[in-house]
Formats: C-alpha cells, structure tokens, sequence
C-alpha cells in the first residue's frame, strides 16, 4: 500500500491521553530538555510499527508565556508530541478536582473521606465545567492537526468528553477511546451527578474499549439503566447508531524484560541482591503509593504471616517498593505516613540487630534495577483494591523464567481474568486469607509452581502491549467500515 509519490502508506495514530509521555524541564526563557518517560503506553505503541503514532497531551507544566510555549511545542515536535496547554487553574479544578478527587476514587469504588465529601458536592459543578473546558482544548488541538484517514485514539477517565467534541467538529472522524481504569457497577456510576452526559459523550466514539469483559459489561449496563438505551451483544445502540463496546486486555512490551535479564549489569545487580538475601525467602511488592493498591492491607498480611509462623521470621523478607504519587494531596500524605508506622512498628517487632523483615523504599526504581528485584523474588504480592489491570503482576512473570516464583493476586485487578489460573487468587481485604496464600506459596511444591508459571508465561508473552494496540486499532478501523456499510445498505 503506497502513497502517491511511492512511499509507503502508514495509517497514522493520533494518541490523546492527559499526560504526555516526556518529562519536559525549563532551561531557559526559550529552551526547554526533555526526558521520554517510557510507561506502559510507550512502548506498547513504539513496537507498533503499522501506525504512524503522534502523542497529543499536557506537558505536567504551566507555561503562561508565548514565548516558553512556542519553544516547547517545537521541542516536543521532534519526539512526535503535540502540546496542550492548560493553566494553573483549570489543572486544580480538572485534573486534581474533577479527574483525581471524583472520578478516580468513584471508578474504584473508594468513598471519599467524610470531610471532603461535602466539600467536593460543592464544588462539583464547577469542576465538572472545567473537565468539559479541558476536553475541549484537547480537542481543539486534535482538530488542527487532523488529516483525514487519521484514527484518533483517546485514553482514559481524563478524556471521557473528548469523543463528543471530536464529532461535533467532525462526523467522520475515527474516534476510539480506551479506559485503564476499571469501570463501576452501574449502582455506582448512577450517584455521579454529571452520569448521563459523560455516558452520552463517551458514547460519541465509534469503538470503546476497556480491560475486562466485566467492566464492559458494566458500561453497557449503565447505558441501559442510566440512559435507557439498548445493550446489544457489539454494544450500545441510539436511535440506529451502534457503539462498539468490548474488552481489550493490556499486556506488557514482555521481550524487553526478557532481554533486560541478559544485560551484563542488570546480571550483576542479580548476583549482588540474591548475595544480600541469602538463606531468606524474597516478597516483593511493587506499586505506586495509591489507596487503591492495598499496601497497608498486604503489610499487615505480612504481619499476620509472621505473627503466626514464627520458624519463617528470620527466613523471609518483604520488599515493597511504592513510588509516591499526588504528594500534595492530604489522603495520599496520610496513607504514607500510615504506611511508614505499620512498618515500623512491624520492624521493631520482628525485626534484630542484624536484620528486618521489611525493606519499603519511598521511591521508583529504574528499569535494570527492577528487572533485576523481580528476578530474584520468590513471591510477588499484588493486593490491589481495584486495579484496572495491574502491568506489575506481568512483568513480574515476564522475569520469572528461571526462578518461577508464585504470583499472589488480588482479586480485584483486572489481571486476575488473566493471570487467575497460575496465581494465588485473594481477597486484599482478607488479612488472615492473605497470610495463608503466602504460607501456601512458601511451601508450594516445585512442579506446582512449574505449572502455574508456565501458564502465566505464555499468558504475558503471547498478549503483548504491541498486540493490544494493533488488536484496538484495527478493530476500530474495521468498526468504522462496519458502520458505513450498514448507512449504505
Ligand atoms: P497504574 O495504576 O500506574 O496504571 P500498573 O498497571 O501496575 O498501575 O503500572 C504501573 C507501572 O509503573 C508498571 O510498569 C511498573 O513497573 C511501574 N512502577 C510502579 N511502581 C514502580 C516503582 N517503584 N519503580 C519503578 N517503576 C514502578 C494504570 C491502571 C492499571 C493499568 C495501567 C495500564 O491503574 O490498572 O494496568 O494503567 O492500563
């Protein structure tokens, strides 16, 4: 397939997702360094190589100047970004208020604290004007830079208004939109006041997609409830135009963790760790330090484990590593300093002279430095409250090939669809339960954890971030076709 002037033909991809994938740092009036920060995203969409993908985003900075703003957008030009720029108050009311304060804790169906909640009521109209003012600007941005044949690819809760105004500036655009999230029962989705019109908007696009078949069962259903619209086997139907609904599991870029093990320096740091832990079993945990990952449920898991196996206290270690996240917020200061008291307080329990049972760094690790953690540890502990899928559990397998350590999952993150069958499936919010998994997967057989890494293995090698993306944008293309043919007949 060829342009006219013979080069080939790539469809290309305009990602919009709140946050762009670069870390951009002011040096100057004029000159801005920027850093790429490879999540998730990234690299599922760089192994991508049928699409020609440009990022359109908010840099994470205020740039109130033209000057620093012309700059900037010239700069990200050369990594394929294309800047949005949104001021100091329309981030506090839409991303800290109306994405963060509501939105977030809903979808995860985490109430919020008593105090805010009367405050948030209050405030709530005026920041869901905001979160509608920001779409738009997302959208404006898009429509300059939309050619036709593009396939718009929007991510996220933060963008829940963005495939409405993308149609209303044009019908014929190809509008997708992905949520990381899980998305909550319709009991839950019904007590937001601003419902019926994100469903209308998010309905706007002609492909939606989510983690699980469960959380897309669970938007067609308030579609249904909510808007009294018709559910369908493909989606959701309005007045003759159908929404494609279905379920894209994520997965990881897995041959980038199985290289990194071979790297000289990522074998070194292995050899110095399994050398510090010596003749003790390793736990790992992984997680930014958000309500919703359950870090003081497992620490406490932990706790219980000990408190009633006294032969593994000096056999055994935890390490929770859990980057902080939103530090300006007071409920995400208060749960880090929860955490640093039941360790301490565990330490100071169990731990001696020469040794404690929990390592917690307040802190990320670089990519070689956690390949090389998750190569060593014997059991990895992911005790999510709810999570829309959970990567941490996939890398964790992806690094497992040699040793097959087990994998404790929650319930509630979308990876136990997938992972479910080689894990230890618990409820997070079951202290006793969790002890138990952990003393089943310290004595777990060899060929047992053979079988269920095997499992797991092929699992995150097979459904990979580069085919989920391939899989959701063909999939829109061909929804699109669809939807044009059923005009024509
Ligand atoms: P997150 O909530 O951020 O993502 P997750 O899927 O676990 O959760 O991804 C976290 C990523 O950050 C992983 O790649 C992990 O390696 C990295 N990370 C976490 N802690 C780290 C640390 N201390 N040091 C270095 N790296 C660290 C959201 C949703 C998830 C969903 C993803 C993708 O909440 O449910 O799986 O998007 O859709």
């Amino acid at each position: 397939w060829e342009r006219p002037d013979g080069r080939p033909f790539r469809q290309r991809l305009l990602v919009v997702a709140n946050r762009l994938p670069v870390s951009a740092v002011r040096r100057s009036e004029e000159s801005w360094s920027l850093e790429i920060s490879a999540g998730g995203l990234v690299t599922a969409l760089l192994g991508v190589k049928e699409f020609e993908a440009r990022w359109i985003g908010w840099a994470g900075v205020n740039v109130p100047d033209e000057a620093g703003q012309r700059a900037l957008t010239k700069a990200l030009a050369e990594k394929k970004c294309i800047p949005v720029f949104l001021d100091e108050d329309i981030v506090h009311q839409y991303y800290n208020g109306y994405c963060n304060n509501i939105l977030w804790p809903l979808f995860h169906y985490i109430g919020l604290p008593q105090e805010d909640r009367l405050a948030t009521t209050r405030s709530f109209q005026s920041q869901f004007a905001a979160y509608k003012k920001a779409n738009q600007m997302f959208a404006d941005v898009v429509n300059q830079h939309y050619e036709e044949g593009d396939v718009v690819w929007c991510h996220d809760y933060h963008l829940m208004f963005l495939p409405k105004c993308l149609k209303d500036y044009n019908s014929q655009m190809k509008v997708g939109w992905f949520l990381h999230t899980p998305f909550p029962s319709s009991e839950i989705h019904r007590t937001l006041p601003s419902r019926s019109e994100l469903l209308h908007a998010v309905l706007a696009a002609d492909l939606v997609g989510f983690h699980t078949y469960d959380y897309a069962r669970h938007f067609v259903s308030a579609c249904t409830r909510i808007l009294g619209l018709e559910g369908t086997p493909e989606g959701v139907e309005d007045q003759g135009r159908l929404t494609r609904v279905a379920a894209f599991p994520i997965g990881i870029d897995s041959d980038r963790f199985i290289r990194a093990l071979e790297v000289p320096q990522v074998q070194e740091h292995i050899r110095e760790l399994k050398e510090r832990f010596a003749g003790r079993k390793v736990m790992l945990g992984v997680d930014r330090l958000d309500m919703i990952k359950g870090i003081p449920q497992k620490i406490l898991a932990f706790e219980k484990f000990l408190e009633e196996n006294p032969t593994w206290r000096d056999k055994v270690v935890l390490v929770q590593i859990a980057v902080p996240t939103r530090t300006d917020v007071p409920e995400y200061q208060k749960l880090t300093s929860q955490v640093h008291e039941i360790v301490g307080r565990i330490n100071g329990r169990f731990g001696t002279l020469s040794a404690v049972p929990i390592h917690h760094l307040d802190r990320s690790l670089d990519f070689h430095g956690l390949c090389a953690l998750y190569a060593v540890t014997d059991i990895a502990l992911v005790t999510s409250l709810r999570d829309g899928m959970n990567l941490v559990s996939y890398e964790f397998v992806a690094c497992q090939d040699s040793k097959k350590g087990v994998l404790i999952l929650s319930e509630f993150a979308g990876a136990a669809q997938s992972l479910g069958a080689g894990a230890i499936l618990v409820n997070p919010w079951n202290i006793t339960e969790v002890a138990a998994s952990i003393g089943q997967a310290l004595n777990m057989s060899a060929e047992e954890r053979e079988k269920r890494h095997r499992h797991n293995f092929v699992h995150v090698t097979t459904h990979t971030a580069q085919e989920w993306a391939e899989t959701f944008v063909s999939e829109l293309n061909d929804t699109v076709v669809e939807a044009q043919l059923r005009i024509r007949q």
